[in-house]
């Protein structure tokens, strides 16, 4: 790897591309990358906007149904991290000049009661769990046509732009089998269930919780993790108003201006 290649450059190269809103080639192309290298740019982006002030406050699961992996052309499962800029208001705006192919896409968040250091089964799971919500990412990957190879999306965060939550229900709550949908301006955009994540949504939390073991680092009590969308993404626009449903959990929506 050339020092032009080095992964701090390419840390870099990927912030400005998120902070211009403006679309980049793939890493992929050229030069190759391995998936550790991929977390280690992952982790060098987050950290240049940490140090601008922002603060982290979750993870988000990625390709943890088979929708998205056909969708998106990729098989394996990822993890990004969130920050507080990209919390957005339930019903409030995001606008459009600030993305550069945003897509939505509905999803179950989880609000972490206390830290989770270790790989947790699914029968404790539950006991580090606050909350669950309905939830909606944006997605917006930095690479032009929103093409990319795992480590390409790794590196890049996970494509995570912002995210938007609704209100909360307590752990108890039933979340699987849960029929899902997206609304674009009160069409149907995508549907789903809650199923389809990895056969039991609480499963992306023991998913996360194997990653926050295997790469040491703590998901602390307070964090959100989304646990990756049950379908595929729909491209959003200016004007539109974005809707999801989670039967059982309720709305969550926001517009884009
Ligand atoms: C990558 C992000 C995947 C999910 O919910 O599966 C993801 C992408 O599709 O660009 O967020
Ligand atoms: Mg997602």
């Amino acid at each position: 790897m050339t020092t032009q290649h080095s992964l701090p450059n390419l840390a870099q190269y990927l912030d400005d591309a998120a902070t211009n809103a403006t679309a980049v080639p793939q890493i992929s192309n050229f030069v190759p990358i391995s998936l550790a290298d991929a977390y280690e740019v992952q982790r060098l982006s987050i950290k240049a906007r940490t140090d601008r002030g922002e603060r982290l406050i979750g993870v988000k699961m990625g390709f943890t149904s088979e929708a998205k992996m056909q969708q998106m052309g990729v098989h394996d499962m990822i993890w990004g991290r969130l920050t507080n800029t990209m919390l957005v208001t339930q019903g409030g705006n995001i606008e459009f000049s600030k993305y550069i192919h945003p897509r939505a896409e509905p999803e179950i968040c989880f609000r972490i009661a206390k830290d989770i250091t270790r790989e947790l089964s699914i029968d404790e799971v539950r006991d580090y769990v606050l909350g669950v919500c309905a939830a909606i990412e944006i997605i917006d990957s930095r690479y032009e046509n929103f093409k990319f190879s795992l480590e390409d999306v790794v590196a890049d965060n996970c494509s995570s732009a912002a995210f938007v939550l609704g209100s909360w229900h307590r752990p108890q709550v039933e979340i699987n089998n849960l029929p899902i949908s997206l609304k674009i301006n009160g069409e149907n955009a995508e549907t789903g269930n809650s199923a389809d994540i990895l056969g039991d949504p609480w499963k992306a939390l023991c998913a996360a919780s194997r990653l926050a073991a295997q790469y040491n680092e703590p998901i602390l009590g307070g964090m959100y993790v989304m646990a990756g969308a049950a379908s595929a993404a729909a491209f959003i626009h200016a004007g539109d108003k974005v809707t999801a449903f989670v039967e059982g959990l309720g709305n969550v929506e926001f517009n884009v201006i």
